[in-house]
């Protein structure tokens, strides 16, 4: 396909084994989402089975010729069974690619520019090639400039460019507006995405959790102090498990629709009753032990659960430690690596992902601690969907 270069020196060599070891994640990952979410992706699959897309011939769109890369070209044939004949715009040879939309339901996308409105910090995105116009790469959203622009980092790429909106697509088939499905979700449900960023003149980082680690729920924790462990339940220090599964592992099963909610210094009763005037979920939060060992990370992303904004994080902090079993639980195992902002400062709204946070850290941990320390408003609890860690 499109390779850039065909000599590998040892840094090529680096980023492939980098490259290849995301793919190993990104396919235990995107199966297990898949088991979770088989009903879902059912129901798409039939929406799309009964949609009829004759119309579609001669649209231009883009299509995906490669992982994460899509060329702009023509549909000129509609098959059956979802398969879908485009034609290359860039190749005089009139060089066809065939996507079975039904299998690879973001396979083709719609060739316009998104509603600013749109275009959110830490949305994932295509965007145009320097170097190629007909090209588009997924990149992720790092900043909405001052002057209407964005700031945006490829997925494989190092440089953080500045573009304008006319320059990004959505992953939004052209057909989105006819099928009625929630795209955003089903984008989630189906791809996962990784950046890379620069760091110690190293390609990085790569999402590290690979949804079988078995996340620690705390609360009465604060960073550099004893961790108090976080119970299943609905009283103080506890976390609701039944029947509502409101557990750590909810914050790491990549689906927003599922949340880790931590009633810390309050509990159920006090949602309920509305009594809760104090910040009842600050000094909560969870610890694990990665499943693929020593990591260096770098960044961080939330995103927050389906109602109360009040519960969402803003302020944490993010702590490494190389020791394990039982000696976790005391504070002097941890190093302090982040404390700040969440990247939910400006509400991105309901089951969304915040921005990014990439801090400075130049050690590898094997576990990580993750602590509340402010939320937005008030509340009986906080409550975060998705914790995602990057790094490599
Ligand atoms: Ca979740």
């Amino acid at each position: 396909m499109l390779r850039r270069s065909s000599t590998i020196n040892d840094e090529d060599q680096k980023k492939f084994s980098l490259k290849k070891r995301w793919l190993a994640h990104h396919h235990d990952d995107q199966q297990q989402v898949n088991n979770n979410n088989q009903n879902y992706i059912l129901e798409i699959n039939k929406l799309l089975r009964e949609y009829n897309f004759q119309d579609w011939r001669t649209i231009t769109v883009l299509v995906e010729i490669n992982s994460n890369e899509y060329i702009s070209g023509k549909i000129i044939n509609i098959g059956l069974n979802g398969c879908l004949s485009v034609q290359l715009n860039q190749y005089s040879n009139n060089k066809i690619i065939e996507i079975n939309v039904y299998e690879n339901i973001f396979g083709i996308l719609s060739d316009n520019a998104p509603p600013i409105q749109d275009l959110i910090e830490g949305k994932y995105i295509l965007t145009k090639n320097p170097y190629n116009k007909n090209l588009y790469q997924t990149a992720v959203i790092i900043e909405k400039t001052q002057e209407g622009k964005f700031k945006i980092l490829f997925q494989d790429q190092y440089d953080i460019l500045c573009v304008p909106r006319q320059s990004i697509r959505l992953f939004l088939p052209p057909w989105h507006d006819e099928i009625p499905i929630d795209w955003n979700e089903a984008l989630y449900q189906t791809r996962l995405f990784t950046v890379k960023k620069i760091f110690n003149g190293f390609v990085a980082p790569v999402l590290l959790i690979t949804n079988s680690e078995l996340p620690i729920g705390v609360y009465n924790t604060i960073s550099g102090g004893d961790s108090t462990l976080a119970t299943p339940g609905t009283e103080i220090g506890q976390y609701p498990a039944n029947p509502n599964m409101e557990t750590p592992a909810q914050a790491f099963d990549g689906n927003v629709n599922t949340k880790y909610t931590s009633f810390g210094r309050c509990k159920l009763s006090n949602c309920r009753s509305g009594s809760a005037s104090n910040n009842c979920g600050l000094n909560t939060g969870l610890y694990l032990t990665l499943q693929r060992g020593a990591t260096l990370v770098v960044g961080l992303q939330l995103s927050t659960g389906n109602d109360y904004p009040q519960r969402d994080p803003l302020m944490i902090t993010l702590e490494g430690s190389n020791q394990s079993g039982t000696n976790l639980t005391l504070g002097s195992s941890w190093t302090l690596i982040y404390s700040g902002t969440s990247g939910l400062a400006t509400d991105p709204g309901r089951k969304k992902p915040g921005s990014i946070v990439f801090f400075s850290n130049s050690l590898q941990y094997t576990s990580y601690r993750f602590l509340i320390a402010a939320s937005r408003a008030p509340d009986c609890s906080v409550q975060y969907s998705e914790l995602k860690l990057f790094g490599f």
